[in-house]
């Protein structure tokens, strides 16, 4: 989708579609993690319901461009991660969006996470657009030495922050850090 793709980066590889611009402020932690991971990613609004040309060109044609993972995110009747995940031969990510159309976000999770069988979308939390972006970056580092340690480092800090803390919490005592 050379002449229709959102903001581009040089030979992207992971690709973040939404339904609307209005998922675009939880769907932004995705490109926020890959970015920190040092990994190319295209961000674009292609919508299965209003668009639905312009996604099945997507579908068909993401691999044919480099992409390797696509991570996909709506909210309410939430078809495009599985429409997405039905044409292209891809790994897809669905991020369950709780939006303006949602009842309670229970909605976009069961439409995106209950597909059948031969038809996979690796579901996340509602909203988690930043683990769809850790998980698409795991997946990029099967095959990639330098992202693999940045995921490794990436995971360190995350066990070191939390050791940290607890070891602040066991000598100072919890009340000190109520917030
Ligand atoms: C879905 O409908 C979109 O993914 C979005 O989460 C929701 C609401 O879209 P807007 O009405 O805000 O454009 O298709």
């Amino acid at each position: 989708m050379a002449k229709s793709a959102g903001r581009k980066t040089s030979h992207p590889i992971v690709s973040i579609i939404m339904g609307s611009d209005s998922d675009l402020k939880i769907m932004k932690d995705a490109a926020e993690i890959l970015e920190e991971f040092g990994i190319a990613c295209e961000v674009t609004i292609v919508s299965a319901h209003r668009t639905p040309e312009r996604m099945l060109d997507f579908a068909n044609n993401a691999h044919t461009r480099g992409i390797k993972v696509i991570i996909a995110g709506a909210g309410g009747a939430a078809h495009l991660p599985g429409m997405v995940a039905s044409i292209s031969p891809l790994p897809v990510i669905g991020v369950p969006v709780k939006s303006s159309n949602s009842i309670d976000g229970w909605d976009s999770i069961l439409s995106i996470l209950q597909m059948p069988n031969g038809v996979p979308v690796a579901t996340v939390a509602l909203n988690a657009a930043k683990n769809a972006g850790i998980l698409a970056a795991e997946i990029i580092a099967t095959s990639d030495k330098t992202i693999l340690q940045k995921i490794i480092t990436y995971k360190k800090n995350l066990k070191d922050t939390v050791i940290d803390k607890a070891g602040q919490i066991e000598k100072e005592g919890y009340k000190k850090f109520l917030k």
